[in-house]
């Protein structure tokens, strides 16, 4: 197996992502400027499909719009070039300090209103550039204190840009459907939606909710202790996972996007098979930091890292998924039959309470006794994850 990435495998890089210079909040750049058309051609160069920006990325904030045309007209040209794709476009609304409160939810009015104009207008070029999902992280929607935000009136707020983000796209019959990114904290405090259930619960309650669905990142559910498989479940059992930010954490700690396989490597192997045994078939975008002790050269080592452990994992998981020994101990685990619904067909609470043998006749002591078989189920993953096995 050669796991060499192709177009076909849907990878997409953030230009922020190999572009970052590696600065942190202990230390200057350590690497130069990466000019995005390049980018464009190292990342098609190494088997990606598409590549994606927040607008300051490709548009330095402020520019002229003759800066702005020529700095898409390069960036065009480098993707007619290579044939990437723009598959998602999102909006930087947390560099510059005008959004040291946040942006939507900034206390600020005025300072609401400028986001808004900022978003509408990367949206119309997202579009122009065929891009089908526009990602919204919260970046500092958020506080440090309590008394410094009123969580209800801040989430009104968020609701209030998102119907117009979304009356504003059905207006113009763009064919575009919004990524709502969850990250506990950092650079806040603490941050609305910090968890992809928070943003699933909140999405409910937007006037046009089939237009939102979320973007997790892996790491940001790992910052919050929580296991990314689970929620990635939940968001494709919701018909909610419209985007994904793939990268590594190791544990609770500050944001670390590390390679995609870096980390914790057991949820990466289950978030690879759940993702491709789910019916997940959007982009597997990757949202990693090459680390600032690597030189302009590693920065592509590290972006060919992630895709190569990708297929690595989806070979692992593939071959789990085809193992007759793990068909068997999935059985033996009664996979089978928590797949199977409670109820009868039409059984109504009723005929629940008819049947004795649901209660009255049922050997609970018994039916304690039966083991789940779970351990013998997981070393043959964990063989197939370390490739003990097939
Ligand atoms: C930061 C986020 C950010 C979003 C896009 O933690 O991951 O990079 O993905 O704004
Ligand atoms: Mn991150
Ligand atoms: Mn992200």
């Amino acid at each position: 197996m050669s796991y060499r990435p192709v177009p076909g495998d849907r990878f997409s890089f953030g230009l922020w992502t190999v572009g970052w210079q590696g600065r942190d909040p202990f230390g200057d750049a350590t690497r130069a400027v990466l000019d995005p058309a390049e980018s464009v051609r190292r990342l098609a160069g190494l088997g990606a499909y598409g590549v994606t920006f927040h607008d300051d990325d490709l548009i330095p904030f402020g520019a002229t719009d003759a800066e702005r045309e020529s700095h898409v007209k390069r960036f065009r040209q480098a993707l007619d070039d290579t044939g990437l794709a723009v598959p998602m476009v999102t909006t930087n609304l947390f560099t510059h300090p005008v959004f040291k409160d946040g942006a939507f939810t900034a206390n600020d009015r005025d300072v609401r209103r400028f986001a808004l104009r900022k978003t509408l207008r990367n949206i119309d070029l997202a579009v122009e550039l065929g891009a089908r999902t526009y990602v919204c992280w919260g970046g500092r929607e958020g506080a440090e204190s309590g008394a410094a935000k009123d969580v209800g009136d801040a989430l009104d707020r968020l609701r209030e840009a998102f119907d117009l983000l979304g009356a504003y796209v059905t207006e113009q019959g763009y064919d575009l459907r919004f990524a709502v990114e969850p990250k506990p904290n950092e650079p806040r405090g603490d941050i609305l939606l910090p968890t992809v259930g928070h943003a699933l619960a909140f999405i409910e309650r937007l006037e046009r909710p089939q237009l939102f669905g979320v973007n997790p990142e892996v790491g940001h559910e790992q910052m919050a202790g929580l296991n990314v498989q689970h929620g990635i479940a939940q968001a494709l059992w919701a018909g909610k996972l419209f985007h994904i930010d793939l990268n590594g954490q190791n544990g609770i700690k500050y944001d670390q996007d590390l390679r995609f396989g870096a980390g914790d490597l057991r949820q990466a192997f289950w978030l690879v098979d759940l993702l491709e045994n789910a019916g997940y078939d959007g982009p597997r975008h990757f949202d990693f930091k090459p680390p600032r002790t690597e030189d302009a050269e590693g920065v592509w080592d590290s972006a060919a890292g992630c895709m190569r452990n990708y297929l690595i994992l989806r070979e692992r998981a593939a071959a789990f998924r085809a193992d007759p020994e793990v068909r068997e101990a999935l059985s033996a685990s009664r996979l089978d039959e928590l797949a199977r619904p409670t109820l009868e067909p039409g059984e109504t609470p009723a005929a629940l309470l008819a049947d004795r043998a649901a209660y009255e006749d049922f050997d609970a002591d018994a039916a304690a006794r039966r083991g789940m078989a779970f351990e013998r189920l997981d070393q043959l993953a964990m063989d197939h994850l370390l490739a003990a096995r097939g």
